[in-house]
């Protein structure tokens, strides 16, 4: 770490805060049922989806949580469909002719080239704040996602974007997606988890993979693809520099990525000082906890806390239908904390009883927000899916592309610009409308003024 960082750091760390960069929904958000092993994906295949509700949903959720004090940002959608991906199958000719010659002869290449998948914020990358990290920066590494054709298209752009909205190389440190094989699998933020006593101060990372790369047969699920390995975890861990002290690895369930628990967001989430998690998450799940609490400890007074859910009360089919594990977990000014839950949590009896049961045990959670998450969850994406977490202290805050910060004329200047843009229906076989492409780009081209992020797009590079 550089002199004036370390010493702007420590002067700094009572002013850091946790921000939410939330994946605003794009113009082609559909139900392609692309996700094996995501059963909301599966399930909802073929239904007609509402892009601009989506957005507008989306939207509704990053201002409530601005207004309510928490730090809001944005995090922009892909051009889609991804003419690049498309050509590089062998496509050729004008736009539309690519599109035209993908829907007839490859409709399931159009689909992937066309998900709006890149919403989901939580599977942009892995992010390290600077209290963690050796050299003082917030290290970001965009995750490769390449257990899924429409999700591993992501990265370049979703690198860009990152870059724009935190360019100072003083203060974050970009790393390219981890080499795309099924042995380096990483899916980002969604299998990754900070703890510390207080936002700023060092503390303890916990990275959750679904099986070893290299050892593909141990332990792993039978069923559905793990989507994480150890080794891309890890390797995520030396690209940050984290050391060993402060960083825990576990492996999830292999049942219960069979039972649909496709990231480790589906089955448990963490903040500060707190581990919000179903009895069935973890391979050696008491294991686990000691690792946590031992390396928790030196970094902070605070004990460290799990609230666990058992099977009695939630059964894991219930976790992953309401999603109630896929919450938000956010540090109030007041220092309790608020458990943003989906409105499909309200609807399961079971659910919404255990709801009830936990705002009268004596843990820090102690109020609950309802959002209606809808068009995203039917694709498998709750509230904890679509936010990327950056913890940032004053001067990182200060780095941050203001553009990109909600703000109440951000806010309304986003909501007039879905209403102008988005269709309220797309099905599967609008599609292999060119129109779509044309819609999407003048869309970006708008948004990338709105949000001051410049050249990110393929279509703006030439
Ligand atoms: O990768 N769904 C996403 C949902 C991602 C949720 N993210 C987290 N849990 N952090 C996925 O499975 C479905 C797209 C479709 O079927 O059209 C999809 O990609």
């Amino acid at each position: 770490m550089n002199a004036t960082n370390a010493m702007e750091n420590m002067n700094l760390t009572n002013n850091a805060h946790e921000f939410n960069f939330d994946g605003l929904v794009g113009p082609t958000h559909n139900y392609s049922g692309l996700s094996f092993g995501n059963i909301a994906s599966k399930n909802n295949q073929g239904a007609v989806a509402n892009p601009k509700l989506a957005a507008l949903q989306g939207l509704a959720k990053m201002k409530a949580l601005h207004d309510r004090g928490f730090k809001q940002g944005v995090l922009a959608p892909h051009e889609r469909p991804c003419l690049a991906t498309l050509r590089s199958l062998g496509f050729s000719g004008c736009d539309s002719d690519v599109i035209r010659a993908a829907a007839t002869q490859a409709p399931l290449l159009l689909s992937g080239a066309s998900s709006a998948s890149p919403m989901w914020a939580a599977n942009a990358a892995t992010v390290s704040p600077s209290a963690n990290t050796q050299d003082g920066r917030v290290h970001f590494t965009v995750a490769n996602l390449n257990n899924k054709f429409h999700r591993s298209i992501e990265h370049p752009t979703t690198g860009r974007i990152l870059r724009a909205m935190f360019p100072s190389n003083a203060r974050f440190a970009h790393h390219a997606a981890l080499p795309s094989c099924p042995q380096m699998g990483d899916e980002g933020a969604a299998n990754h988890t900070r703890f510390c006593g207080n936002v700023g101060e060092k503390g303890l990372e916990f990275f959750v993979y679904g099986a070893s790369g290299f050892d593909m047969q141990a332990s792993a699920p039978k069923r559905f693809p793990a989507r994480q390995t150890l080794e891309a975890s890890s390797a995520v861990a030396r690209l940050h520099g984290l050391d060993a002290a402060g960083t825990v690895f576990a492996q999830q369930h292999p049942d219960v990525i069979d039972a649909g628990v496709f990231h480790n967001d589906v089955i448990a989430v963490g903040n500060g000082n707190v581990l919000f998690c179903h009895e069935q998450a973890f391979l050696n799940q008491t294991k686990v906890y000691e690792a946590l609490r031992t390396k928790f400890a030196p970094t902070s007074a605070k004990p460290f806390v799990i609230i666990e859910v058992a099977t009695a009360d939630v059964s894991v089919a219930d976790a992953v239908s309401s999603y109630l594990f896929n919450s938000q977990l956010l540090t109030r000014a007041d220092g309790e904390m608020a458990l943003i839950v989906p409105e499909e949590c309200r609807a399961n009896e079971r659910v919404w009883a255990y709801l009830q049961k936990l705002l009268t045990l004596h843990t820090p959670i102690k109020e609950l927000l309802i959002f209606d998450l809808r068009e995203s969850m039917m694709n498998g994406g709750g509230p904890a899916c679509l936010r990327l977490r950056v913890e940032l202290n004053a001067a990182e805050a200060l780095a941050v592309n203001p553009g990109v910060l909600m703000n109440e004329s951000l806010f309304s200047a986003l909501n007039g610009w879905v209403g102008k843009h988005y269709r309220d229906r797309l099905s599967d076989a609008d599609l292999a409308d060119p129109a779509l492409l044309s819609e999407c780009r003048t869309a970006l081209d708008e948004l990338t003024e709105i949000l001051k992020l410049g050249v990110v797009y393929p279509f703006q590079l030439g």
